[in-house]
C-alpha cells in the first residue's frame, strides 16, 4: 500500500521537441539523454482507503490545483483507468535535493520517480520499460529518467501506447568519463511550458527539417557512444540543442527559451573549445546553458559559465542511476 522511490534528472544529447500523438504523448523524433547524479527527486506514495481525494505535497508544501489534478491523472493512468473512479486515493509526498523555485524543477525526475513508486504501492508487477511507458505518458522526458547512464526513447507507432519506451544504450558505469555542467541562470519571468512549446512548434517551418533530420543524429550519437568518442557525442549534442532551438525560434509566435545567459553561456563553451578543451553546448526548454564535458576539465568549464553575467552557481552532474526503488 506504500512505497518510496527515487529518480534522477536527465539532460537530452538528442533532444526531444514535439509529438506524433498528444493524446498518447508518443515523441516525433527519438532522443537521447544523460541520466544525471544530481537533480534527485524522492517520492513516496501511500494508497490509503480511508482518503476520500488524492493530496500531493512537495518540499512538505502543499501543492497547487494543477500540480495535484497531474499527479492524480498518472495515478489513474498506473492503476488502470478503467478503475479510475474504484481506485483507492493516495497521498504523495515529493521533495527534490534541488531548490524547486530555481527554474530546475524536473518533471523527468518527478514523474518517474512517481511511477515506480505507484507501482510498487498498487502491489502491480512491472520492469523498465513498462515503468517507462508509464511514465512517457506523464511527461516525455519522464520516460528516459527510469533508466541510468546514456538512454534512448524511441518515437512509436501513433495510437499505440506502448510503442515507445526507453533503453539503455550504456550504463552509468559503461561510460563514467562524462560530464555535465549546468549553469544556473538568474530567475527568470515563467517559461513557456515544453508541452505548449512544442504544440507551438508545430507551425515552425523548420519543424518537417527538424524531425526528419534527428533520427540522423540518433545514428550519429549511438556510433560516438559505441566508440566512446567524446567530440563526435559534443558535435551532435550541440547541433541538436541549436536546431530544436532553431525550429522554436521561427515558430508563430516564436516560442524563445534562449535568454542573454543562455547565448552567452554558448559563446564561452565555444571559445573555450578553440582553446583545446573539450565542451559542447547545450540547453533545453529554459535559460540554463549546459556544457557536456570530460571529468578532467569540468571545473574549468564550470569556471568559465560562472563567469558568464547572469550566471548565479554551476552544478557538475556525472552519469547517475535509474529509477530506485527504496522501501515498498
Ligand atoms: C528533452 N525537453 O529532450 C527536451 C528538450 C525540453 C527540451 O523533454 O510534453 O516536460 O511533458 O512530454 O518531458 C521536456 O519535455 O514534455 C523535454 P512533455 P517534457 O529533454
Amino acid at each position: 500500500m506504500q512505497a518510496l522511490a527515487e529518480a534522477r534528472a536527465n539532460i537530452a544529447l538528442v533532444k526531444y521537441w514535439g509529438k506524433l500523438d498528444a493524446a498518447l504523448n508518443l515523441p516525433a523524433v527519438p532522443s537521447l539523454s544523460l541520466t544525471v547524479d544530481a537533480l534527485t527527486t524522492r517520492t513516496s506514495v501511500r494508497f490509503d482507503p480511508s482518503r476520500t481525494l488524492d493530496a500531493l505535497f512537495i518540499d512538505q508544501k502543499p501543492a497547487d490545483p494543477r500540480a495535484l489534478g497531474r499527479v492524480s491523472r498518472h495515478l489513474d493512468r498506473v492503476v488502470g483507468s478503467a478503475a479510475a473512479n474504484a481506485r483507492m486515493f493516495a497521498e504523495v509526498r515529493s521533495t527534490n535535493d534541488f531548490p524547486t523555485a530555481g527554474g530546475l524543477a524536473s518533471s523527468a525526475s518527478a514523474f518517474a520517480a512517481l511511477t515506480l513508486a505507484a507501482v510498487a504501492a498498487a502491489g502491480r508487477e512491472s520492469d523498465p520499460t513498462k515503468l517507462s511507458v508509464l511514465a512517457r505518458q506523464a511527461s516525455g522526458s519522464a520516460a528516459r529518467s527510469i533508466l541510468g547512464g546514456l538512454v534512448l526513447l524511441g518515437v512509436g507507432t501513433p495510437g499505440q501506447v506502448d510503442s515507445s519506451f526507453a533503453t539503455q544504450v550504456a550504463s552509468e558505469g559503461e561510460w563514467p568519463d562524462l560530464r555535465l555542467v549546468i549553469g544556473i541562470a538568474s530567475e527568470a519571468p515563467k517559461e513557456i511550458a515544453s508541452t505548449d512549446g512544442m504544440n507551438q512548434s508545430e507551425s515552425s517551418p523548420y519543424y518537417a527539417p527538424w524531425t526528419s533530420s534527428a533520427p540522423a543524429d540518433i545514428a550519429r550519437a549511438m556510433d560516438a557512444i559505441a566508440r566512446r568518442d567524446l567530440p563526435a557525442l559534443g558535435a551532435v549534442a550541440e547541433r541538436s540543442a541549436l536546431r530544436m532551438h532553431a525550429c522554436a525560434l521561427a515558430a508563430d509566435p516564436g516560442v524563445v527559451y534562449l535568454r542573454g545567459p543562455t547565448v552567452e553561456g554558448l559563446h564561452a563553451i565555444r571559445k573555450l573549445r578553440a582553446r583545446g578543451v573539450p565542451a559542447w553546448f547545450t540547453c533545453d526548454a529554459g535559460p540554463h546553458p549546459k556544457a557536456l564535458t570530460s571529468p578532467e576539465d569540468a571545473a574549468q568549464v564550470a569556471r568559465a559559465l560562472a563567469e558568464v553575467p547572469g550566471i548565479q552557481r554551476t552544478i557538475i552532474a556525472a552519469p547517475g542511476k535509474g529509477a530506485l526503488l527504496l522501501d515498498g
